[in-house]
């Protein structure tokens, strides 16, 4: 018989050793978290260090992130940390048209292919993004391209991966609803000026025609609640499930910011995710991330804590409307988007004291787990 308390002792401290060689853990941390007592007890259930993406496949769910092929290769232990966390990711520009198409009919697939390869290799499953967006295009591609740029390109991108061990969704238009009544020439739909339903409705056909064994999303930001643009989106959608489109599910961006001074709208989100259910398509979570607007807590603990509780409350009102996937747009905040000097809000931008409260993602720029990432592990395990 084997001596099953030296076994679990030994799985211990295997688990442990696993995780400092990730440098995972902060070594003042490692005595507090980590008594062996406590990893042999937890050793057969999830607790609040296990890997986010076996916390949500304990609950039949995945957890992942936007990824740069370029830090994958510069920065190895962000590497490992993505390999370590995600059970899915999204290129973060290696799939946009003036990566893979940068001149018209010459397509080029080397970052895209070293993304695909990298997420095979540690099974992370790869979420095309995107074929059709406003932003990103090269010169040459005009807004709305033409139908016969639209065909060209879908074949070549999609046709490319069709055959793909990982690429199994590919959000097939991206930001198509304009912010406000003054940005469109289409009052139902609110399509970006110039953008109409139909085009769309052919974007879908012709993706459909290339590769229906692919999931579909539509994918927009700022549909969070009850508003204006939410209400154009969901009715955009019932178009093309109206009108032969294959449309699977809706990629829900949720570039959020929270504060203590306005509410967030449960009520208005909670019927966003009631809709899309109902629409039989499905909603993911496809670039979270977290900003708090002023007033600033006094230090960056606090902040850190407003963070991870608001992450805990958006995540609890997914996974109460059966929402399975949650894609955070990065995994650390080294890399945000939201620190770089092109998208910083313009805010925070005016304000250099202001831009060190700009911690929206689960590990630090030292890649150090935060509160946040607690509450995104709690948030699944919670979840039903
Ligand atoms: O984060 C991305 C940034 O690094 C790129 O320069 C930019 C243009 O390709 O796209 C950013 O990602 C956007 C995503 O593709 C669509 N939703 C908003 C994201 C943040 O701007």
């Amino acid at each position: 018989m084997p001596d099953r308390r030296k076994f679990l002792t030994r799985a211990g401290y295997t688990t442990l050793s696993a995780l400092l060689t990730m440098g995972f853990l902060q070594k003042d941390k490692q005595k507090e978290d980590y008594s062996i007592n406590t990893i042999a007890a937890n050793s057969t259930r999830m607790n609040v260090n296990s890997p986010l993406r076996e916390v949500a496949a304990a609950k039949g769910k995945r957890y992942g992130a936007a990824i740069s092929g370029e830090f994958l290769q510069t920065d190895k232990d962000y590497a490992n940390l993505i390999a370590r966390e995600c059970s899915i990711a999204t290129p973060n520009g290696e799939l946009k048209w003036n990566a893979t198409e940068p001149q018209p009919g010459k397509f080029t697939f080397e970052s895209a292919d070293a993304i695909a390869n990298f997420c095979q290799k540690h099974n992370i499953e790869l979420h095309g993004h995107t074929l059709f967006w406003h932003t990103g295009n090269p010169d040459w591609v005009s807004y709305p391209p033409t139908f016969e740029m639209i065909e060209r390109h879908v074949k070549g991108v999609m046709g490319h991966y069709r055959n793909s061990k990982v690429l199994k969704s590919w959000d097939i238009a991206n930001e198509i609803i304009a912010d406000n009544e003054n940005e469109t020439d289409n009052a139902t739909y609110g399509l970006r000026k110039g953008v109409k339903p139909e085009l769309i409705r052919d974007l879908f056909k012709i993706a459909a025609s290339v590769d229906s064994s692919k999931k579909f999303y539509l994918n927009d930001f700022g549909i969070e609640g009850a508003t204006w643009k939410s209400d154009r989106f969901l009715k955009m959608v019932e178009y093309l499930k109206n009108n032969g489109a294959k449309i699977d599910g809706a990629g829900i961006q949720s570039h959020l910011w929270f504060s203590t001074a306005y509410p967030f709208d449960e009520k208005g989100f909670n019927s966003v995710l009631k809709r899309l259910n109902d629409l039989e398509v499905k909603p993911i979570i496809t670039e979270l991330d977290i900003i708090i607007d002023t007033p600033l807590p006094d230090s960056i603990k606090k902040l850190d804590q407003m963070v991870a509780d608001s992450y805990k409350r958006y995540l609890d009102l997914c996974f109460a409307a059966n929402v399975d996937t949650v894609i955070t747009w990065g995994l650390t905040d080294r890399h945000t988007w939201i620190r770089h000097p092109d998208w910083m809000p313009a805010k925070f931008r005016g304000n250099p004291s202001n831009q060190r409260f700009l911690r929206p993602l689960p590990f630090d720029e030292n890649l150090q787990p935060k509160s946040a990432r607690n509450a995104i592990s709690q948030a699944f395990q919670q979840a039903t």
